[in-house]
């Protein structure tokens, strides 16, 4: 398989870019393989530079559970952005994308369109201090909320890889006013509230985390949150940036049956541009300027033409029957897949159509049995997958996912592709 084009350009980018990516995680170092440049996506491939294609099962990290470039997406596109890209005031698609978001997430009484899931949930979390009044955030060890700097204390995704637990230059007074305890630890977090739970702002959980790989809420932890948080006055904050429209249109909070006092939003809700929402009760949301004293602001917020990708993409998701064949072809899929994994040490961690192959023959239930996965096997099967057409996220410690453009064909195809991997 021929890499010179995207060689040549890695090179170039390198000059002009640092590290010659805009997102760490994408330059595969973690997997010890060269970044690969994209010339086009559609449905579940990607074309690289070189001609290369790729069944692909990161999705730009799960937005496209549709598949790429969905021709009825692309069509409301084309149609808003002939009106113009932005206008820095208000516009309806806004509102419709609002009332759509509503509608599926009736937890989000009101919600403000940001740029980025890291805009959603810093906002969110700024709101819950301004509301509650007090300055401490409790989070999970593995879970990741973005890179704002009071967030950046034991996360995910591509923090994970960094050997210090917080990113440097952020202060040690903001990563004090961050606690992060163990997933599913529920002594944990009792004890935090005895001990400091009068000033507990809030807490943040992806409620099925995916940035130490996808790792299962045990069956009384979010409920026990939920309860815990309001005894104590504090807010529950589930980030749901990956969950939201993943696990069905209503989240993970409409399959668990919780509901939380805020919720962040991303990926799948801006049908692949900058968008991202944060939303929840009324009377926290009204503490947001204008309405308040809580600032956030936007430029972009609410740019009409990822309001209206994200609107169509909603409208297709909404539609009778998408979650439940999404869940069967997934069911089906991972019914097979997990026997050929645990016949090669490898443990799937699933849920809904999003997945991990952790390579370890151990439980994955928290953040530390994660980091004990063999992450070098994991570099050599991401590397194997590559050379055999197959993009998976690029890190034992993210996610991977379905859409409905996967064929049962090229599902087939994956599961030989793991029983010959050694
Ligand atoms: P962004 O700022 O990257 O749009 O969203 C931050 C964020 C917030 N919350 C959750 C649960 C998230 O998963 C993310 C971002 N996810 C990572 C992938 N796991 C983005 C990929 C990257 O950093 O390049």
């Amino acid at each position: 398989m021929r890499h010179t084009n995207s060689v040549q350009a890695y090179e170039e980018a390198l000059r002009y870019i640092s590290g010659g990516v805009n997102s760490p995680v994408r330059a595969l170092r973690s997997v010890g393989a060269q970044p690969l440049f994209i010339r086009k996506a559609k449905g579940d491939t990607l074309t690289d530079v070189d001609g290369n294609r790729f069944t692909d099962f990161c999705l730009s990290w799960g937005v496209f559970i549709l598949g790429h470039a969905h021709p009825s997406v692309n069509k409301a596109i084309r149609k808003a952005v002939s009106n113009g890209a932005s206008y820095g005031i208000p516009s309806l698609p806004e509102t419709a994308l609002a009332r759509l978001v509503n509608q599926h997430f009736p937890s989000m009484e009101k919600v403000r369109f940001v740029s980025s899931g890291t805009e959603a949930v810093m906002s969110a979390v700024r709101l819950a201090r301004g509301f509650t009044r007090r300055s401490i955030i409790l989070k999970f060890d593995g879970c990741y909320h973005g890179h704002a700097d009071h967030l950046l204390v034991s996360a995910g995704s591509g923090v994970a890889g960094l050997s210090r637990a917080s990113s440097a230059g952020v202060p040690e007074a903001f990563a004090a006013c961050t606690l992060s305890l163990p997933f599913n630890d529920a002594e944990a977090v009792a004890r935090a509230f005895r001990e400091r739970g009068e000033d507990i702002a809030a807490v943040v959980v992806e409620p099925v985390p995916a940035n130490m790989g996808v790792v299962l809420p045990e069956n009384d932890f979010l409920p026990f949150l939920r309860r815990i948080t309001a005894q104590h006055g504090a807010l529950l904050i589930f980030d749901e940036v990956i969950t939201g429209f993943r696990l069905s249109i209503g989240g993970a909070q409409q399959l668990l049956g919780v509901r939380p006092d805020l919720t962040t939003l991303g990926k799948i809700v801006g049908g692949g541009f900058p968008a991202a929402a944060f939303g929840g009760r009324s009377d926290v949301m009204a503490l947001l300027a204008p309405d308040g004293p809580v600032y956030q602001a936007g430029t972009l917020s609410g740019n009409p033409v990822a309001m209206s990708a994200g609107a169509k993409t909603l409208q297709i998701l909404s539609q009778k029957g998408y979650y439940a064949g999404l869940e069967e072809k997934a069911d089906r899929f991972f019914a097979e897949l997990s026997e050929v994994a645990s016949g090669k040490g490898v443990r799937l961690n699933r849920m809904g159509s999003m997945f991990t192959l952790f390579f370890t023959s151990h439980p994955v239930r928290s953040f530390a049995d994660a980091k004990r996965a063999d992450q070098q096997r994991f570099g050599s099967f991401f590397r194997y997958m590559l050379a055999n057409n197959f993009y998976l996220s690029p890190s034992q410690l993210e996610a991977n996912f379905l859409s409905s453009a996967h064929s049962e064909r090229t599902l087939g195809r994956f599961i030989s592709l793991l029983k010959h991997f050694s």
